[in-house]
Formats: structure tokens, C-alpha cells, sequence
């Protein structure tokens, strides 16, 4: 429960260069320190001296219709960011264990079939977007992908739930790497997720 003028620019969990090789050190960076911190910046900005401001920044994102499109972008761009640098580890990768293994059997039929649909949305996403593992009411997860900055709290969002995995597939999340080859940026994220973290995002959000 924060405020969106409480709101902090943290640094990340792990060094630029700790996710190497799946994605470059420069990468990171630039993604981290040039992209997100204008978003929160422009954020900022946006919100400041509007009652804005004092919202609960969950709560705005849930009601973005009412707000600026500059609200949404950024906001979302702060949002979902946070939430990508969070559910990635050196130490990541394999499969999720216990109550998250049971609810994407459930839901999926396996773990590779949940891989292959959220892959599958990842790599067809037109343009810049977000693909999402989210947890819909009824405590359902599902699959789903939204443009832009926008993500599945939003009012906006096709998809609405609580996201607990997303995957930034923006050029700028993988270009300088991978240039054209948005696949292959997506095959090495699975080397990187924290299912630790995913699976505590799913408790909190069930
Ligand atoms: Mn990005």
C-alpha cells in the first residue's frame, strides 16, 4: 500500500551484469537506469501537486481510465518494470514448485504447455507490450498480453488480474543483443525466471 508520491526508485536486486548471458550487462543498464527512471520521473511529474499524488499506486493503475494517458504510460512503465527486475535471478530457471506447480497443471495441462502459450503470446505481442502471467478472479491463472505500458490491473487492460510473472518485450529489452530476434530473447528468459518469487506473487495474490 504506497502512495504514488512515495513511490522509490530502487536499484536493482542483482548487478547489471548478473544475468549474462541471457541478457547483456548494457542492456540492463540502459533498460534500468535510462528507461525505467524516466518512467518514474515522468510519473512523478505527472502526479505532482494533483490529488494524484496521494493515491495508493495499485489503486490509480485499477481506475487509469480517470486519469492522463502520460498517468498510464508511465505508471504502468514503473509498474511493470519493478514487478520484471523482481521475478528474474541468476539463479533462475527450471520449473515452480509446489502450490504454483499444482495451479499451472491445473490450468495449463503442464508446465510446458503453460511455456509454450506464454511464449507463443511473447513472441506474437505487435509492437512494444508486456506478456503476463496473471492470476484472474476465482484464483485462475491465465496467459495474457497487453500493448504498450498498460498491464492486466489496469481498467483498460482485455485481461484483468494480478500479474505475478511478466516478460518486457519492448525492443529496447533485448535489441542490442538480440536485434530482430525477439524468439530467442524469449527461449533465454525462461533461463532467468525466479519461480521462488513467482510462487510467492501467486500465495499473495490467492
Ligand atoms: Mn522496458
Amino acid at each position: 500500500m504506497t502512495k504514488v508520491s512515495e513511490l522509490i526508485f530502487q536499484g536493482l536486486p542483482y548487478a547489471y551484469n548478473a544475468l549474462e548471458p541471457h541478457i547483456d550487462a548494457m542492456t540492463m543498464e540502459i533498460h534500468h537506469s535510462r528507461h525505467h527512471k524516466a518512467y518514474f520521473d515522468n510519473l512523478q511529474a505527472a502526479v505532482k501537486d494533483t490529488d494524484m499524488a496521494g493515491m495508493e499506486f495499485t489503486e490509480l493503475l485499477r481506475n487509469i481510465s480517470k486519469f492522463p494517458v502520460a498517468v498510464r504510460n508511465n505508471g504502468g512503465g514503473h509498474y511493470n518494470h519493478e514487478l520484471f527486475w523482481n521475478i528474474m535471478s541468476a539463479q533462475g530457471g527450471g520449473e515452480p514448485q509446489g502450490e504454483l506447480a499444482s495451479a499451472i497443471a491445473r490450468d495449463f495441462g503442464s508446465f510446458a504447455d503453460f511455456r509454450e502459450k506464454f511464449s507463443n503470446a511473447a513472441k506474437t505481442r505487435f509492437g512494444s507490450g508486456w506478456t503476463w502471467l496473471c492470476v484472474l478472479p476465482g484464483d485462475k491463472l491465465e496467459v495474457c498480453s497487453t500493448p504498450n505500458q498498460d498491464n492486466p490491473l489496469m481498467d483498460v487492460s482485455e485481461c484483468k488480474g494480478q500479474p505475478i510473472l511478466g516478460l518486457d518485450v519492448w525492443e529496447h529489452a533485448y535489441y542490442l543483443k538480440y536485434q530482430n530476434k525477439r524468439p530467442d530473447y524469449v527461449s533465454a528468459f525462461w533461463n532467468l525466471v525466479d519461480w521462488n518469487r513467482v510462487g510467492s506473487n501467486f500465495k499473495q495474490a490467492i
